[in-house]
């Protein structure tokens, strides 16, 4: 029952938690898995803010088997007293009033800021029940609230030593606001283990009480470690990190950089610990630099002959970079609120990276020399490549504005209704082109599998006539050059056979995407059809996707009428068309990053040189149906 015990002030307050409860998305960003995951990062970010201040070193989450889960921290305890204005217990004031977040004091880093940091009050409002329990001053004080409003007054529940202080806050997620309610060992354990790196020398425990599993997250070394991390799996050109830190008008600079044999370029930014996925102007500020800094190298060592210069893509060939900024506002732009907008950044990364980054080449002249002939090769392979596609160029300007001649377009100009289907294979292709809806659906066949481009070289990647094919067809450019503007397509719809072979050339594609195309991704524009295994005849036909569902469906019947689809070639015109293509009837399933650096990881190991990383990561993941990326 809810003590009716408020006064106006509080009556007020509720009005604002109202607010996150009509419009939970606006506050954690959805209703989905990532929004109810969010609520943990939120509990997260105040125990960090506590660990930056200096008072925390240790963080314990878990994941409890009741559905609930908690952080806690060993902090200074959210204040007790009874605030001055609104007459309740600080505690209470927190947790109850939008943006009050137990921030009180400015002096260090908000961990927040675009939908981040809406603290913790947000949680409480989204929570079916929570639980604040708070070590302070020797005593043990409890209070209970559900969607928001106190169920309990602030009680002492017991005695604790003195020197023991923290707060530790349980919540079961409310079923009327989320429609997935399971935490997620596996996304938590990404964030968390980012935060540990983010944050040298913090301890932060993760318990899975459901699965009975308990992993620590600890970097000692901070971001150099989280470089290590990232490259394991990959050969580095040199053994060390090339690290730095600076602070510059209130904002702290943190660059790890460490480069490998590889030929992909891996730059993590973080703002005050957020993952920064579509970059902005501190990876700008980085990006600028190191092209300067190795052009002016290679000047001044003459090691270029007549002037020629290096272009940015040539000197991040093999480049793992993490930066990391704490900045007191941040401004997040762009269609997922994770760029950095702030204009000054891009000046102070620059000159900190430029002033470093050149004396530590003069200091370290045989890293600069593996590092600048690593780029040296990027743009001998640039060059070769751009003479092949200026013959392509010139071969295709007797072909229709430079399309393919293999894509079978659609007579619809407006991308924002159109789609592009990539098929496996000639005769699967052919079959699409006749099944498709024409006015807005394109097909481009595939002759088998692609080039794997984890292990091409960029410039032979891009002479590669499949992949060309699909460049152009799509229309954006890659890299540098790259423009969502000139998208030609809403939905790329990936469509092979639901086999093994199918997989792999899925797996091949979606590493192209990834490597040159991220932002296809990041924006929901790529898809894959998901072509029914099976078909069950009875007075109607159903299509069935997996055993299981055979098994399900055919269960008590005698000799079921039952076709096995061996590949797409095999389905009729209109089953084609209704399985895969049919937006009303069709199964497609919409790709999507949840972790960029754990992607990172898993397409290096799933198609780099790393054989045994390979065999423990599939022994590992081989009980998950489909591949999370
Ligand atoms: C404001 C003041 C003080 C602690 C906190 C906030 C605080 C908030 C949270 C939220 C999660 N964990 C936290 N730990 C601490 C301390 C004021 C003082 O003791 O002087």
């Amino acid at each position: 029952m809810v003590e009716k015990k408020y006064g106006a002030e509080n009556i007020k307050v509720l009005e604002g938690l109202e607010g996150v409860r009509k419009r939970p998305a606006m506050y954690v960003g959805g209703t989905d898995k990532q929004g109810l995951h969010h609520l943990v990062y939120e509990l997260l970010d105040n125990s960090i803010d506590e660990a930056l201040a200096g008072y925390c070193d240790t963080i314990n989450v878990i994941i409890h088997k009741d559905g609930s889960c908690s952080v806690e921290d060993n902090g200074r305890g959210i204040p007790v007293e009874i605030h001055p204005i609104y007459k309740v217990p600080a505690v209470e004031v927190a947790l109850t009033k939008l943006h009050a977040g137990g921030k009180f004091d400015k002096d260090s880093y908000k961990v927040s800021g675009g939908l981040h940091g809406v603290g913790v009050s947000c949680v409480n409002a989204l929570s079916e029940k929570m639980d604040v329990r708070i070590k302070r001053e020797g005593k043990i004080y409890e209070q209970e609230y559900s969607r928001g409003i106190p169920v309990t007054k602030l009680k002492v529940i017991g005695k604790c030593p003195e020197k023991e202080t923290g707060t530790f806050v349980k919540f079961f997620p409310d079923p009327q606001i989320f429609s997935s309610l399971e935490f997620d060992n596996k996304l938590l354990q990404g964030r968390l283990r980012e935060v540990a790196f983010l944050n040298a020398g913090l301890k932060i425990i993760l318990e899975d009480e459901i699965k009975d599993k308990k992993e620590e997250f600890h970097a000692e070394g901070g971001i150099v470690d989280f470089i290590k991390w990232v490259n394991k799996s990959k050969e580095v050109l040199h053994s060390k990190p090339i690290y730095f830190k600076k602070e510059v008008d209130n904002t702290s600079i943190e660059i790890g950089i460490q480069y490998n044999t590889g030929y992909q370029e891996n730059i993590f930014g973080f703002v005050n610990t957020i993952n920064t996925v579509e970059g902005g102007t501190h990876v700008s500020g980085l990006k600028t630099a190191l092209t300067r800094v190795i052009n002016d190298y290679i000047k001044k060592k003459n090691l270029l002959k007549n002037g020629d210069t290096l272009m940015g893509d040539d000197v991040r060939e093999g480049l793992t970079a993490i930066i990391s900024l704490k900045i007191p506002e941040p401004q997040f732009e762009g269609q997922t609120k994770s760029k950095l907008g702030n204009s000054e950044v891009k000046g102070y990364v620059d000159s900190a990276v430029t002033l470093f980054l050149s004396e530590f080449f003069e200091e370290n002249p045989s890293v600069a020399k593996l590092i600048i002939q690593k780029a040296l090769e990027s743009a001998k392979a640039r060059l070769a490549a751009k003479k092949a596609k200026d013959l392509v160029r010139r071969k295709n300007v007797f072909s229709l504005g430079g399309l393919p001649g293999k894509l079978a377009d659609c007579s619809s100009k407006k991308s924002d209704d159109s789609e592009l289907y990539l098929v496996e294979g000639e005769s699967a292709g052919g079959s699409a082109k006749n099944a498709r809806n024409k006015e807005n659906q394109a097909i481009l066949s595939l002759k088998g599998k692609i080039l794997n481009v984890e292990k091409a070289n960029p410039a032979r990647a891009l002479s590669s006539e499949e992949i060309t094919n699909m460049i152009t067809a799509i229309g954006t450019g890659v890299g540098e050059s790259f423009d969502i503007t000139k998208l030609r397509y809403k939905r790329i719809i990936i469509m092979t056979d639901a086999d093994v072979d199918g997989e792999h050339i899925k797996t091949l594609l979606l590493t192209f995407f990834f490597r040159f195309m991220p932002q296809l991704i990041e924006n929901g524009h790529i898809y894959v059809a998901m072509p029914p295994l099976f078909r069950i005849r009875k007075k109607k036909d159903y299509y069935v996707y997996s055993e299981e569902e055979l098994k399900k469906e055919t269960a008590g019947v005698d000799n079921p009428n039952v076709t096995r689809f061996k590949g797409l070639g095999e389905m009729d015109l209109e089953q084609l068309w209704e399985t895969t293509m049919n937006p009303k009837s069709r199964k497609i399933k919409k790709i999507y990053i949840e972790d960029a650096v754990e992607a990172d990881q898993v397409f290096s190991m799933l198609m780099g040189d790393d054989v045994q990383g390979r065999k423990d990561f599939i022994a590992e993941n081989a009980h998950e149906a489909a591949l999370d990326i």
